[in-house]
């Protein structure tokens, strides 16, 4: 699939994502927002710069595989697979209803493109280290990434996979955390501290790169210093506001899984519109800049 590294493009597509993801909470009556609205920039920087896939061919064998390991927030995930053209974006209304491909946690029969089933937190790092050894055992030269959350290094599974992959110098890992302090009844710090994740990571001999992950440079020129690390997994601690967007969402842990009424989701929708306006005019803006430099620049040459 065609990549892009433009900002703009980038923007608006994380935009059009998030306003889905709220209708789609708003269609099933229930839900998880805070931890979607929160990712939507690092699956639209995954599916749309980083990953090499084709949504045409899911199972085309030489494609990079992303495992959803906070399976919860999976209308991030089918919002931007519809939107990369994996299915038509209408069947995002189906989401958790009876019989529908779009289940409340991922089910990999059902729905081509997904390359895990999930919902069971703490396992996805270990089944996306067993996957980036075997691609190694095999000598295949894709790249398996994880997405997991804070609220997952609760859980036990998640620190033996740590072990495995630093043991393994699974290079081939790239992982992307959720690090929105929040999980399903309060703050991550006040329910099991997790103090510094970067120091966690290193001490377990893995690359690690901490950045804002609402802000889609910043997740392209980590991703890209990626490349040149050494024999190490690595783990890029995203900060992000949870149920970014949303003015009455963004950092209340009430929103980790609960689905918007008609009245808020029309005000959610309205906010993330205004956005969009924004980000046209600054775009707009700063292309207009660019351009009067260059003719500036050119005046100033022919004198
Ligand atoms: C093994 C397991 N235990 C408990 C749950 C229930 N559960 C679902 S989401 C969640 C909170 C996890 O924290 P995080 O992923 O950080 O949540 P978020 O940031 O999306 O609010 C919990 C405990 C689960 N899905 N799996
Ligand atoms: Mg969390």
């Amino acid at each position: 699939m065609q990549k892009t590294n433009d900002l703009k493009k980038l923007n608006l597509i994380a935009n059009t994502i998030r306003q889905n993801i709220i209708r789609m909470l708003l269609a099933a009556g229930t839900g998880h927002p805070g931890g979607s609205l929160g990712m939507a920039d690092v699956f639209t920087a995954l599916y749309f710069s980083i990953l090499n896939h084709d949504p045409k061919k899911p199972l085309w064998q030489k494609r990079d595989s992303l495992i959803l390991s906070n399976g919860h927030i999976c209308p991030v995930l089918y919002a931007t697979m519809a939107e990369a053209g994996y299915f038509p974006s209408e069947e995002l209304l189906t989401l958790r209803k009876l019989g529908s491909r779009l289940q409340g946690h991922p089910h990999r029969e059902t729905l081509a493109g997904l390359e895990t089933t999930s919902g069971p937190l703490g396992s996805g790092l270990s089944q996306a280290a067993g996957m980036a050894i075997s691609l190694k055992m095999d000598k295949k030269k894709s790249r398996v990434f994880c997405v997991m959350s804070d609220g997952e290094h609760d859980e036990g599974n998640t620190w033996e996979a740590v072990l495995f992959a630093a043991k393994y110098k699974l290079n081939n890992l790239v992982c992307f955390m959720d690090r929105n302090n929040i999980q399903i009844d309060g703050l991550t710090e006040d329910i099991m501290p997790l103090n510094s994740l970067k120091k966690k990571y290193e001490a377990f001999n893995w690359n690690v790169l901490e950045i804002n992950g609402n802000e889609i440079s910043e997740i392209l020129v980590a991703f890209k210093a990626v490349h040149r690390l050494n024999d190490a997994p690595t783990m890029i601690i995203c900060n992000v506001i949870p149920g970014k967007g949303v003015s009455f969402m963004e950092n209340d842990s009430e929103w980790h899984g609960k689905a918007p009424n008609k009245e808020q989701a029309a005000q959610a929708l309205a906010e993330l519109e205004q956005q969009k306006e924004y980000l046209l005019k600054s775009f707009m803006l700063k292309s207009f800049k660019r351009i009067k430099q260059q003719i500036k620049k050119k005046n100033r040459g022919i004198q």
